[in-house]
This record gives C-alpha cells, structure tokens and sequence, in this order.
C-alpha cells in the first residue's frame, strides 16, 4: 500500500515536472526565416560549429564534430562518426573558406570538442585557445598557444579536475585561468533523467591556474559563459529557463555573485559578448521538441534563430533595461540547431551543434 502511493506520487511528480518543462521545449513553435542581409552557409564544415570564439581582430576560432556524452541510444547514430576539428575562419576575408587548425598530437586521437574560448596578449600577439574536449574518459580544458605562421595549436597544458562533471563551456579570464560550466552531473542515459526529474546538479567552476573551486553550485542547466568587455561581470545562459544570469566577479578571488535574470524566451544556447557594443549575442533553439528530433534523425531539420540583447542603461550598469532582437531565423534548411551566433563589423557567424556555419552580412 504505502509502496503504490510513493509510486503514485512520484509519477505525479515527474507529470507535473514534465508539464513545467513542456514550454521550454516549444512543442509548438515553428521555425520562421528572417535574414539580415544575404546568408551562404560556409564550406567544408558539415558535422557541427557548436561554439565560436571570435579574436578583437576578427578571427573565429570553431568547435566543430562534436559528440554530446549523452544517451548515445538516443541520437542519430552519424553523431558518433563525427571528427573532432577546431576551425578558423578570417571575417576580414570573409569569401573565403573555413581553415581547419592542426591539432597538437597529443590530442590528435582523443579530440572531442565542446566550448571554445580565448585569451590574446594585450602587448603581443601571443594567442591562447581554451578546448572543452570530452576525451574518452573525462572532460578536459586543453589549454593551447596558437601559432599564427603554421596555423597550429600546441598543447600548453590539460587541466583535469574531479568538479569537472559535464563540462559545456569554458570561459579564459587569462593565459592559464578560466571558468567552467558543467551543464549537469551525470552522462549517458542517466542524464535525461536528471532533467527531468530536476536535480540541480550543475556548477561553474573557477581555475586560478593552480587551485579549481565551485563559484556556482546547484544550478540546473547550465549552458555557456561570457565576459563584459570591462571584465567585471559573467554572463552564464541557462537553456530551458531561457534567461541569462549576470554576475559580478570578485576581483579578489574569482568568485560570481549574483546580480540579475535577463529573460529572452527563447531557449538559448552559446552566448558572445560584443565588447563594441556590450550586445549580447544569442545562438537559439525556437523549438527544443524539433531540436531532440534532430538530434535522434539529422535528416529531420530543427529550426535556428539568433538573439540580440541591445542593452540601454548607463555605463554603470548597462543591462538595467535592454531591448530584444531577433536578426536571424531560419526553418532548418539553410541551418539546423544553431547553437551560437558572433558579430564583427556588420557581419555574423551562426554556429549549429551538428549542421552547418553560415555566414550573413547584415545590411538591415
Ligand atoms: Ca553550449
């Protein structure tokens, strides 16, 4: 008796976690194609542009054939094929090709990447590229220096830590220092479980160069980080709930505090930081449902959309009030899942978790 009522009350449970949940997924929402200007998908990449880091100078650097350490039994089965790859692509020259960046050898047959980012020398050239890379046996920060003349990284350091659950992105402060989010505890089939049922079992973690510490605990659905161009506050998206949380950073030891919600309505993914102009730029899914169909069958399209938040306080506090915008959309043809969007100078990058790049100009 008492064992039929707890199992009662837990399907009760998970119903009404499901139904809570029900919007996030956009069971509803359909894909609509909006441009800025004129879009081309960009060549060769075709296996996924998860995550874009782009240089003050115009350099993207991408994620690319990524390989989600989920339910594999729940995606399409093409996923796992998949190479991992870091691209570049130069938006000063921008008819050109993406370049794929040779790998270090250490990493050539263990790369699996997620979360990109970087920290350039302010007197120098000297660029670093931080990797989340989902290696066979746990997540890693592959922390590289990037050679200009050869177009190759080299392995500078991996960076391995037990609060390392599910690392999603990465987010360097400095040439050895950076945080992390981990998007939830738990990997393989466990995982869909975790959502649903709730737990709030993601972080952010913060690496000073020597000591990692959890800044940010108990959190469900954590997704991508980025910095105010000041470097006083964080950005950290959350998916489902659809909003980004600002944080102040403490000078002193790294630690986030919690500041305000910024809600988009949308379920977002990646988010860059336009340090011209303090835009927040967006890569979103318009429906999770069709994302999860996607993802089981990649032939079935999911649709993309990309974000604006203009801000309009004061330098002092720029997101006291802020306009929403929405320059791009699509059906899913052109891009399926976009996952990230970049901007320099009236140009963008949209990124996907396993389609296409494309690249717009934006002219309206
Ligand atoms: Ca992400």
């Amino acid at each position: 008796m008492i064992l039929k009522a707890t199992v009662l009350l837990i399907a009760l449970f998970a119903l009404q976690r499901v139904w809570q949940l029900s919007p996030g997924f956009g069971i509803h929402s359909k894909g609509y194609i909006h441009r800025p200007g004129p879009c081309r998908t960009v060549k060769p990449i075709q296996t996924g542009s998860e995550d874009i880091t782009l240089t003050d100078n115009g350099i993207a650097f991408i994620s690319s054939g990524l390989r989600l350490n989920l339910c594999k039994q729940l995606f399409d089965k093409k996923i796992q094929q998949f190479t991992g790859r870091i691209y570049k692509f130069n938006f000063n020259d921008p008819g050109h090709a993406a370049v794929e960046v040779a790998l270090p050898r250490e990493l050539e047959k263990d790369f699996n990447p997620h979360g990109v980012s970087h920290w350039k020398d302010a007197s120098s050239d000297e660029l670093w590229l931080f990797v989340v890379n989902h290696r066979k046996d746990n997540d890693n920060v592959e922390v590289m220096k990037y050679n200009h003349e050869l177009n190759s990284l080299s392995l500078v350091r991996s960076v391995q830590s037990t609060m390392f659950t599910s690392v999603n992105d990465i987010l360097a402060v400095g040439p050895n220092s950076f945080y992390a989010s981990n998007d939830g505890y738990f990997h393989g089939c466990l995982r869909p479980l975790e959502v649903v049922v709730g737990l709030a079992l993601g972080s952010v973690v913060f690496f000073d160069g020597v000591t990692a510490s959890l800044v940010v605990q108990r959190q469900s659905d954590l997704n991508s980080m980025a910095l105010s161009k000041d470097g006083t506050r964080l950005f950290l998206t959350k998916t489902f709930e659809q909003q980004i949380n600002i944080f102040n950073i403490s000078k002193e030891n790294g630690n986030l505090m919690f500041d305000r919600a910024i809600d988009v309505g949308v379920s977002i993914d990646n988010i860059y930081a336009d340090p011209v102009s303090d835009d927040l730029w967006l890569g979103a899914h318009s429906s999770m449902f069709l994302l999860s169909q996607h993802m089981t069958n990649l032939d079935v399209k999911a649709p993309s959309k990309v974000v604006r938040v203009h801000p309009l306080g004061l330098e002092t506090d720029r997101f006291e009030s802020y306009e929403l915008h929405s320059p791009f959309g699509d059906d899913g043809r052109l891009i399926s899942g976009s996952s990230s969007a970049v901007y320099y100078q009236e140009k963008m990058l949209v990124g996907s978790i396993s389609d296409t790049l494309v690249f717009c100009d934006i002219i309206v």
